[in-house]
């Protein structure tokens, strides 16, 4: 846990859909009609209806509701969160892996956003990228820290932001990288 001047940032090791923050994140795909990891367990615990939420979103005609980088707002349906922030992040390839931290940065911060526009004041969010989107974990980590601790240190709104880890080794890495993260990491 680390106190920023804005909020407060926590890891634990456990499940997203339990959590009871004012918003979760799904680790979701372009189209948001569910998927396999965090957006299959979130749809199944939130129940039919987050689908139905998903579904009066405007689709294009390949089918895409939300673009990578990019985040929609739902309803929570029988979650104890109050929203669903689903939030698409890059499938990870070496070849353009600037580009993947650029669209994971980006999701990070869209999320946070989503969460002010909607006067939540905590949010939840598992590793973003880290499971079929085979986004290396540490890299992710600094990532997905650097965001939510520079936004925290200078942006006010969210009291509170929590990541999900779902594996001992994924909480050891976050952990790790938040003890070592630095206002002095601030990206320009
Ligand atoms: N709570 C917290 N973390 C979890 C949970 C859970 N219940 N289940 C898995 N994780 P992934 P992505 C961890 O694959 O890489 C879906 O099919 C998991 O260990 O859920 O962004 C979507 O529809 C991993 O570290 O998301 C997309 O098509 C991390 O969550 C695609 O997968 C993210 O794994 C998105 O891939």
């Amino acid at each position: 846990m680390r106190q920023l001047k804005h909020g407060t940032i926590e890891l634990i090791l456990g499940n997203i859909v339990d959590q009871d923050t004012d918003a979760i994140v799904n680790a979701a795909n372009t189209k948001l009609t569910g998927g396999g990891g965090v957006d299959g367990a979130i749809h199944r615990a939130a129940g039919p209806q987050l689908k139905e939420f998903c579904l009066q979103l405007p689709a294009d005609e390949q089918g895409r509701r939300c673009q990578t980088g990019h985040v929609q707002t739902t309803p929570a349906g029988n979650l104890k969160a109050k929203y669903v922030i689903h939030a698409v992040g890059p499938f990870y390839n070496e070849r353009y892996s600037d580009k993947a931290h650029t669209q994971l940065r980006q999701v990070h911060t869209l999320a946070l956003q989503a969460a002010i526009a909607h006067h939540c004041t905590s949010i939840a969010f598992p590793a973003i990228s880290t499971g079929a989107y085979r986004f290396p974990v540490a890299a992710a980590a600094k990532t997905a820290i650097d965001c939510v601790c520079t936004f925290l240190s200078t942006t006010p709104g969210l009291s509170f932001v929590r990541f999900v880890l779902y594996k001992q080794p994924q909480y050891d890495i976050f952990s790790s990288t938040l003890e070592e993260w630095r206002m002095d990491d601030l990206d320009p």
